[in-house]
């Protein structure tokens, strides 16, 4: 089986380190995840939690992946009665305060995978801030 590869067992091990590195930045990232969809989708949407554990404001400006063409920010708005999605050109984290992608809300969406993710495949999302932060994190694929 493809998951019992050293290669990507290697691979699965580097990812791991993630977090750790995430918090080192002054951003902290909880409970990061995409939402499995059936093969065939070309828009998947993934979900955070932010914390800002600096005394300066920061700006998540852009995100990206190598597992999708391109990430978007955005938010679900519902006029009309009808649900659509708007882009944001950025989230603003006050200083100490957090701030969450969820269901019905804030979303990064992933456009045009680049290969099927399953359930329990490692993915990482970089996300981009103001002054030139990137922080490489792991999103955990669930059902
Ligand atoms: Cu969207």
């Amino acid at each position: 089986m493809r998951w019992r590869h050293p290669v990507f067992v290697c691979l699965i091990s580097a990812l791991s380190l993630v977090p750790a590195a995430s918090e080192e930045a002054g951003v902290s990232v909880r409970d990061a995840w995409v939402r499995e969809t059936p093969p065939g989708v070309t828009m998947m949407a993934g979900y955070m939690e932010l914390r800002n554990n600096t005394s300066r404001s920061q700006v998540l400006l852009a995100a990206s992946s190598s597992g999708f063409d391109r990430v978007m920010i955005h938010r679900t708005v519902v006029k009309d009665g009808m649900a659509g999605m708007a882009h944001a050109s950025q989230i603003e984290l006050a200083p100490s305060a957090s701030f969450i992608f969820a269901p019905g809300g804030y979303h990064l969406m992933l456009m045009n995978p680049r290969r099927t993710l399953r359930a329990g495949d490692p993915l990482v999302i970089n996300l981009e801030f103001r002054g030139g932060l990137v922080l490489p994190v792991a999103f955990q694929v669930r059902k």
